[in-house]
């Protein structure tokens, strides 16, 4: 295990910047990207759900899976891996957090600088004006609608096919090639372009740490791997690093 090595790169480091996916909140109870969909949901993908496409076909169903999703994530806390992440936040004088996750729970859990490269199931813009709203009236069949101009609400995450906030992904790039240290965690580095930052750490000369319970296309191009869930792995190689 090359928990050692990784503490001392960490202690070491300046500035470090983390990529988070769904797996750093699987011990949180919601379900990853890639868990069979449970029960109600269980004869759809994901992918086919958090599309442009999706809604416009079906808008209904589409609010509903979001609905139930919201209602799943507001009943889950941090855990133990997003509680390290806050530690190490206080520890290195340069720390970027970038999430895939849209579950917000790096927020609750106290990080600050976080950058949601997807966006947060908890914010609900107008699909017509592309414009937060935090008021509507549930009125007849969901989705609701905009009190400004009636369009349809959704939620304010990034769906397959549509491009991510500029300042978000310059943001990520940016700290990605500037970081001495990389921690790729949860993540099966599958959706672009989020996949691509680690890649851009290690051309940047940063030290790439991937913490997974599998392996994925940026195993055999990292650094260092800790295999394990995240929830044990991160509290433990805090330890290593800044014994009490
Ligand atoms: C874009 C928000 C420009 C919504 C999400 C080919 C065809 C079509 C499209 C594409 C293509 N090639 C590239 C694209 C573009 C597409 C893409 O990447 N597709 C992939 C599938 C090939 N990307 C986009 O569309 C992006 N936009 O590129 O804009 C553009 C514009 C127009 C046309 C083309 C391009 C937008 C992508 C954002 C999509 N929105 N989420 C919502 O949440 O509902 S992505 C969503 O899936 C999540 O946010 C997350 O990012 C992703 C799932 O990934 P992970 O987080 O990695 O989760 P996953 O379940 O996959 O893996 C969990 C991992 O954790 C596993 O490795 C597992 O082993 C591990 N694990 C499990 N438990 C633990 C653990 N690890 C540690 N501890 C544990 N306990």
């Amino acid at each position: 295990m090359h928990t050692t090595e990784v503490a001392a790169a960490l202690k070491g480091a300046k500035h470090v910047a983390i990529l988070t996916g769904s797996g750093i909140s699987a011990e949180s109870g919601v379900p990853t990207f890639r868990d069979a969909q449970t029960g109600l949901w269980s004869q759809f993908k994901p992918e086919d759900l958090a599309t442009p496409e999706a809604f416009r076909g079906n808008p209904k169903l589409v609010w509903e899976w979001y609905a139930w999703r919201r209602g799943l994530i507001a009943r889950a806390q941090p855990n133990a891996g997003h509680l390290a992440l806050v530690e190490l936040e206080q520890r290195i004088p340069e720390f970027t957090l970038i999430t895939q996750n849209v579950d917000g729970l790096h927020q609750r859990a106290g990080s600050r600088n976080v950058i949601e490269l997807h966006g947060n199931i908890n914010r609900t813009k107008c699909s017509e004006e592309d414009l937060p709203v935090t008021e509507w009236k549930e009125r007849g069949d969901p989705p609701p609608r905009c009190p400004r101009c009636g369009g349809p609400l959704r939620p304010d995450v990034v769906w397959f096919g549509e491009s991510l906030r500029a300042e978000a992904i310059e943001g990520a790039l940016m700290a990605s090639r500037r970081c001495d240290v990389f921690l790729s965690i949860g993540t099966s580095t599958l959706v672009q372009p989020a996949a691509s930052l680690p890649f851009e750490a290690a051309e940047g000369g940063a030290t790439v740490i991937e913490i997974n319970t599998d392996v994925t296309p940026l195993t055999n191009h990292a650094t260092f791997r800790l295999p394990g869930p995240a929830a044990r792995v991160l509290p433990e190689l805090l330890r290593v690093a800044w014994p009490a």
